[in-house]
């Protein structure tokens, strides 16, 4: 099934024609609203009207993480505030990263490209959707639930937690799909199934998981114990949101890049350079549509591959594969993106530790979770177990509190941790997905 049969199935040519249109508008307008488009326009000594042929992007500088976190906290709005209607930001970090703003059309756009997902999954007005990502700055539970209701099928919206509650609702409302993160659609069969409770008889058929990098070795465990299709759905709070891209259920391969509304690259991470057709690189994406955020180039740090071939749907849209894996060392732990460096940002601000420290990342069960080694000072370290215990909680407490994530902490002896001479290795992830 296709939501937008006119824009899902252009032939390549008029897609194309339509994406040259849209850029040429979209740096037109950033460099006359946008200084920092504007300066690093100039600055790589290219002009709005040297934008000639969709190749020309090349000639655009790249933007990334950084560049937002400079333009801290409206820097990069095309538009006024008073245009504004919604803001959000990335998930675990202190506030000081991304944040995005929404005009009353973007907000419209986004729901129909999240309708757009939902059909691809499968899912018609007539679907009751469950929806458990989290409500609030992150882009997951506002953009799937403006989605839904867009196609005009029933959302609970539920946000993240309270799982035996959600049981309770899985059971009683039922509802036909779910939106949760891959690993919190295991943890729900988990507990449901601790439960006494068949999770294979819910009403449940489809599952609309992403947000975190899964396998298909996963996909298949989802689909077997809560009995229903799981389907890939991919996007970022700086591009969008989630709906950038979507697997759809007749191919089950590679997920739809929405090209009417981006333009992707795949480069080569260390070069910049476009990657061969096929390869893996890093997904760079221009908005094409955006207003109050547009980004020129955007380098996620999400590595994939892009498929250029006829999908059996019908979709003429590129698919890139299934996230491989990320350039930088971002972490996602339950749904939660964290850098070591905002970890180390927290060690550092208490009295006592040393900067060593090594971060181990598992999953137990269906649950990712972080210990923290971190070394002491000689000095503390003799100190009683009791000191140390309110050290342990007072690093969790803060980790917690700033970046949003529960981790367990075991300060150790002085010295006690590995010495690096090259790049250290803080980060032992040993989750097998
Ligand atoms: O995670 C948006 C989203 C919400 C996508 C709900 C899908 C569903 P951020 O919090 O900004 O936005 O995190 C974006 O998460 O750069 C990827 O590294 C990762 N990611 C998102 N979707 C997938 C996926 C949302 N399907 C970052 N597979 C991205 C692998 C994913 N990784």
């Amino acid at each position: 099934m296709i939501y937008d049969e006119e824009f899902e199935t252009l032939p390549r040519e008029a897609l194309e024609a339509l994406q040259l249109k849209r850029l040429q508008q979209v740096v037109e307008r950033v460099y006359h609203t946008v200084g920092f488009y504007r300066k690093a326009f100039d600055e790589a000594g290219v002009k709005p009207d040297d934008i000639q042929s969709l190749d020309d992007i090349r000639k655009l500088p790249f933007t990334n993480k950084q560049d937002l976190k400079d333009n801290y906290p409206f820097g990069l709005f095309a538009v006024p505030m008073s245009n504004v209607v919604r803001m959000h930001a990335s998930s675990g970090t202190t506030g000081k990263a991304t944040v995005v703003g929404y005009t009353k059309r973007d907000i419209e756009t986004w729901s129909t490209l999240i309708a757009r997902s939902f059909v691809a999954a499968g899912l018609t007005k007539n679907d009751i959707i469950h929806n458990a990502y989290g409500y609030g700055l992150f882009t997951g539970g506002l953009g799937a639930h403006y989605g839904a209701e867009k196609l005009g099928a029933s959302v609970i919206p539920m946000s993240g937690g309270s799982t035996k509650r959600q049981i309770m609702i899985l059971q009683d409302f039922g509802p036909t799909a779910i939106c949760c993160t891959p690993s919190y659609a295991l943890y729900l069969a988990e507990q449901g199934e601790e439960m006494g409770v068949d999770m294979k008889a819910l009403r449940l058929r489809v599952g609309v998981l992403g947000a975190e990098p899964w396998s298909d070795r996963m996909r298949q465990e989802i689909e077997e114990r809560l009995g229903i299709s799981a389907l890939d759905i991919y996007g970022l709070s700086e591009v969008m949101g989630p709906g950038v891209s979507m697997e759809c259920s007749e191919g089950r391969n590679g997920l739809h890049v929405y090209e009417d509304h981006f333009i992707v690259e795949a480069i080569d991470p260390v070069t910049g350079e476009p990657v061969k057709n096929g390869e893996v690189g890093e997904l760079v994406f221009t908005t094409l549509t955006k207003e109050a955020f547009p980004l020129i180039r955007y380098r996620t740090k999400d590595l994939s591959r892009l498929m250029k071939e006829a999908c059996r749907c019908g979709r003429t849209l590129t698919r890139m594969a299934r996230i491989s894996g990320r350039s930088d060392d971002m972490l996602i732990i339950r749904g939660v993106n964290v850098f070591p460096s905002q970890i180390e940002g927290v060690l550092l601000g208490i009295e006592g530790l040393e900067p060593h420290y090594e971060l181990i990342v598992d999953r137990e069960g269906t649950l990712d979770t972080l210990e923290i080694r971190v070394e002491v000072g000689e000095h503390i370290f003799s100190d009683e177990v009791k000191e140390l215990q309110k050290i342990e909680r007072r690093i969790a407490k803060d980790v917690k509190d700033y970046l949003g994530v529960t981790a367990s902490i075991k300060l150790v002896e002085p010295k006690s941790l590995k010495r690096f001479e090259g790049k250290a290795i803080r980060v032992i992830d040993k989750r097998k997905i």
